[in-house]
């Protein structure tokens, strides 16, 4: 394989990924602009083996979105909504108490949760909305809240954030989602989503949460108007974040869809697209244990032949998504878990059924 990478011209990069030294951002441009797709993937291939051998994770997860009321409308969101907009929507305690009941018999692990910025829910809202999840499922883990919506929080509870993510942690936050990222650049947060939190905001709120013992992921959202060097430059912060804190558990590279949205001008990302951004964020994230490929963004299969590109884990069964599919997602809004060990097992890996720590649940 090394010699298949050399003469692609990769001999250069190969031999820092073989050395275990860090790429720079001139290493990722010239990986970016690389036309051997199937190069770029072995070089992936190296990182993602040393990394997590021949294992490949899913997990069995239910995601719920208890609003998209949202006052940052950010241009790529079909989803977020202004309050009073016939679309806007908000659960009670009770609608999400009953979510999860109705999947009581599932073996899910993982509850996944996030919303908009709400304009006028209490801090008290979102405390009983994880207490309620745990009177109802006890054992779960509650993933919730990206950084954004905790930076929101904050602001309800009129508390630094170290204090409100111990009073979430108390009502039963278990680690929070990598959503919110966005890309960090100014310019491109000025374009396309300029009310959210900036890019140094959200970091600040991921090294709290790690300081406090809190895992948590990390995305980015690609395909639209960010240059290679802005996604590299993205990379980059979280890395340089990751060797300070060691908290962030798996990246995950958002593929842009955009119907439905103010940006729907742009068309959808391509495999090749997709693939690269995998490959290149296995290299540049040297300090990541895991890369997702979100089959919810890119399809199962693709997520599938992902798996030979860098990424090692494929996220998991899901259920009822509903950011990526109301701006014209054509995937399934559910995999079950045997699709996910046929897609994992065809990959030639290992399946591994993971908790959202990546504890491991079972092997098959
Ligand atoms: O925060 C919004 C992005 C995120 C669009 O942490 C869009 O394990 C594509 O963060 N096209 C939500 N993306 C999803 C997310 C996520 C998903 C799966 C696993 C994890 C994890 C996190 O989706 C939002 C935003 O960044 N997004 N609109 C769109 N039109």
């Amino acid at each position: 394989m090394d010699a298949f990478i050399e003469q692609a011209g990769l001999g250069r990069i190969l031999a820092k990924v073989r050395e275990g030294e860090r790429l720079s951002l001139d290493d990722g441009e010239q990986l970016y602009q690389h036309p051997n797709i199937l190069a770029l993937g072995a070089l992936a291939d190296i990182v993602r083996e040393r990394k997590n051998g021949n294992q490949a994770f899913f997990i069995y997860n239910q995601h719920i979105n208890y609003s998209n009321v949202c006052t940052n409308l950010c241009k790529f969101c079909a989803f977020g909504r202004e309050k009073g907009h016939p679309l806007a929507y908000e659960m009670s305690v009770d609608d999400v108490k009953d979510k999860v009941r109705q999947r009581l018999d599932e073996p899910i692990s993982e509850i996944h949760m996030v919303g908009g910025i709400h304009p006028d829910l209490p801090f008290s809202y979102y405390l009983d909305l994880l207490r309620g999840i745990k009177e109802v499922r006890p054992d779960v883990h509650i993933q919730a809240f990206t950084c954004v919506e905790i930076h929101h929080l904050a602001q309800l509870a009129n508390k630094p954030v170290d204090q409100t993510l111990d009073d979430l942690i108390e009502a039963g936050l278990g680690s929070l989602p990598g959503g919110g990222a966005e890309v960090f650049s100014p310019r491109i947060r000025q374009l396309t989503c300029e009310r959210k939190l900036p890019g140094e905001g959200w970091l600040k709120v991921a090294k709290l949460a790690h300081r406090k013992g809190l895992r948590t992921n990390a995305t980015m959202l690609y395909g639209h108007i960010e240059t290679y060097r802005e996604r590299l430059e993205h990379l980059d912060a979280l890395r340089r974040t990751q060797d300070e804190t060691g908290g962030f558990l798996a990246f995950i590279p958002l593929a842009f869809h955009p119907k439905n949205t103010a940006m729907a001008e742009h068309t959808n990302t391509t495999g090749i697209n997709d693939l690269k951004n995998i490959a290149v964020s296995r290299l540049m994230l040297d300090n990541f244990p895991h890369i997702k490929a979100y089959w919810v963004m890119i399809g199962p299969k693709l997520a599938q032949v992902a798996l030979a590109f860098g990424a090692d884990d494929m996220d998991g069964t899901v259920k009822e998504e509903v950011i990526t599919h109301m701006a014209g997602a054509e995937t399934e809004q559910a995999l079950g878990h045997r699709t996910l060990i046929r897609l994992i097992q065809e990959a030639g890996r290992q399946p591994i059924q993971r908790d959202t720590l990546y504890n491991i649940l079972a092997t098959f």
